[in-house]
């Protein structure tokens, strides 16, 4: 019951005729989703448009209730998988949910169930991982006894069922029969287009879908880095680049511009990972070896853009005569992502740790997060007053409604790092702050290299 299974879930409860049972560990950390699903109650945090009354009505129709055990999958029709399918330090995939899982279902599933995983795995993993696991622990045979397919989740923390019923899905069975039933299946709630391949495919065309992201977003963040270099506002060039007609009828001739936004940093459970499980699959499964190169380069990119901002603070805290060593800095925003609660692979978490390890005093502030690995407050008050410094790494609408003017008093210096172009280095200035963006060049390039001759 994640930010995958609870809107899928409910999702299948509306449809007539459907009985939906979730099945939820009562683990330290998520086991209290159980009672509270169970009244009807929704536990995923910040804006979720529609979600909450989903869940009401499904609750109180009878159509959905949540469990513990896995005997809820012994009269099973179809069985969705969307557990956590992390990778660890080394970036390798980490399936120990996912065998545990798959072996449970297979001591309990019947003859004839459809089997979906939703979660992204690393290609290669339905038919060699998966499959014969549930195989071994059902005693049956994956295609003709049991049903298998991969068909990715697109879903995005701030719209859930938006994503889950608006955008194609992909569906990808181990064999034409299996297709066919996840289709039947899919068919029920998405209101998209429904596109056929195999597992496989699938699978890779889900983690190159958010590596093609990661690599846009680190191209951006590079030419963030130019932007700063040269004294422009990489913002302002990323809208004139995206000018660039569309032609829909001739797409070829002139492919759009979609130059995505540079920032603090790339969190979420998807962006930081997938490109990982692309590198994975080619190491595991592949027929010959290579390491690809920019999707490599693009996440060292993307991941040093944390540790960029923290830079940036120090140049201002130089403009101030201060050093990072002691300063009592601000960090608005825990969720990686604007009005969410998600915290996963959050880059607040690596400007926390460099800014300690550089002897600073971060504190960090969040208005949706409710538990967190690192200590934070709700309580805006209590993290800017005294502060040498504020940084913006989560794009909140709170934050954006801040008086500035009022802010800076609450500050013992008036420093603020965007991280997520929430701000106008004109009013930051305007209402007396010192200002870095990322991407934001505060002097225009000059040189005396190229002399008039
Ligand atoms: N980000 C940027 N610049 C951008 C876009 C995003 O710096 O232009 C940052 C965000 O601030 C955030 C991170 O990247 O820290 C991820 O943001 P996201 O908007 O990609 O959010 P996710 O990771 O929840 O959603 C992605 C989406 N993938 C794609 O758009 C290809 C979503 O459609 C997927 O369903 C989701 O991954 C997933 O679950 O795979």
């Amino acid at each position: 019951m994640g930010y995958v299974g609870i809107p899928v879930a409910a999702l299948f409860a509306d449809i007539p005729g459907f009985e939906v049972v979730g099945v939820q560990r009562r683990s330290k950390r998520s086991g209290w989703k159980i009672d509270w699903l169970n009244k009807g109650k929704n536990p995923i945090g910040g804006d979720e448009p529609g979600l909450s009354e989903l869940i009401k009505r499904v609750v109180k129709k009878g159509t959905f209730r949540v469990v513990e055990g896995m005997e809820a999958c012994e009269d099973a029709e179809a069985i969705l998988i969307g557990v956590q399918t992390p990778t660890d330090n080394d970036r390798v995939p980490r399936y120990e949910s996912l065998k545990e899982v798959c072996e449970n279902i297979g001591k309990h599933m019947r003859p004839g169930v459809l089997l979906v995983i939703e979660s992204t795995v690393s290609p290669g993993t339905t038919d060699n991982f998966v499959k014969p696991l549930l195989e071994r622990s059902s005693k049956m045979k994956a295609g003709k006894d049991f049903f298998l397919a991969f068909c990715p989740e697109r879903v995005m923390v701030g719209r859930l069922i938006k994503n889950l019923t608006q955008l194609p899905k992909i569906i990808g069975g181990i064999n034409e029969e299996s297709t066919r039933r996840a289709t039947e299946l899919y068919s029920q709630i998405v209101k998209a287009k429904l596109y056929l391949t195999d597992a496989l495919t699938a699978e890779v065309a889900k983690v190159v879908e958010n590596t093609y992201r990661d690599v846009n977003i680190a191209f951006s963040n590079e030419v963030a880095l130019i932007c700063e270099s040269l004294g422009v506002n990489a913002y302002e060039v990323r809208e004139l680049v995206n000018t660039l007609p569309n032609d829909p009828s001739k797409p070829m001739s002139n492919p759009v511009r979609n130059m995505h936004y540079p920032g603090a940093g790339v969190g979420g459970h998807c962006l930081p990972k997938d490109p990982w499980l692309l590198v994975n699959a080619v190491d595991v499964y592949g027929r010959f070896k290579f390491q690809p190169k920019l999707i490599v380069t693009s996440r060292e990119i993307n991941d040093s853009m944390p540790v960029h901002v923290v830079e940036l603070l120090e140049d201002a805290l130089t403009e101030h005569g201060k050093k990072l060593k002691g300063a009592r800095v601000a960090i608005l925003g825990v969720a990686f992502l604007e009005n969410s609660d998600d915290t996963r692979n959050t880059p607040s978490a690596i400007m926390y740790q460099e800014l300690k390890k550089q002897g600073a005093k971060p504190v960090l502030h969040d208005p949706f997060v409710r538990d967190f690995e690192l200590p934070f407050t709700r309580d805006l008050n209590k993290a800017l007053t005294g502060a040498d410094a504020l940084i913006l790494s989560t794009k909140h609408k709170q934050y954006l409604e801040l008086d500035l003017t009022k802010t800076k008093k609450k500050l013992t210096t008036p420093i603020l790092i965007d991280g997520r172009n929430a701000f106008t280095m004109e009013a930051a200035n305007k209402a007396g702050f010192t200002y870095r963006g990322v991407g934001k060049g505060i002097q225009k390039a000059k040189s005396n290299k190229h002399k008039l001759h």
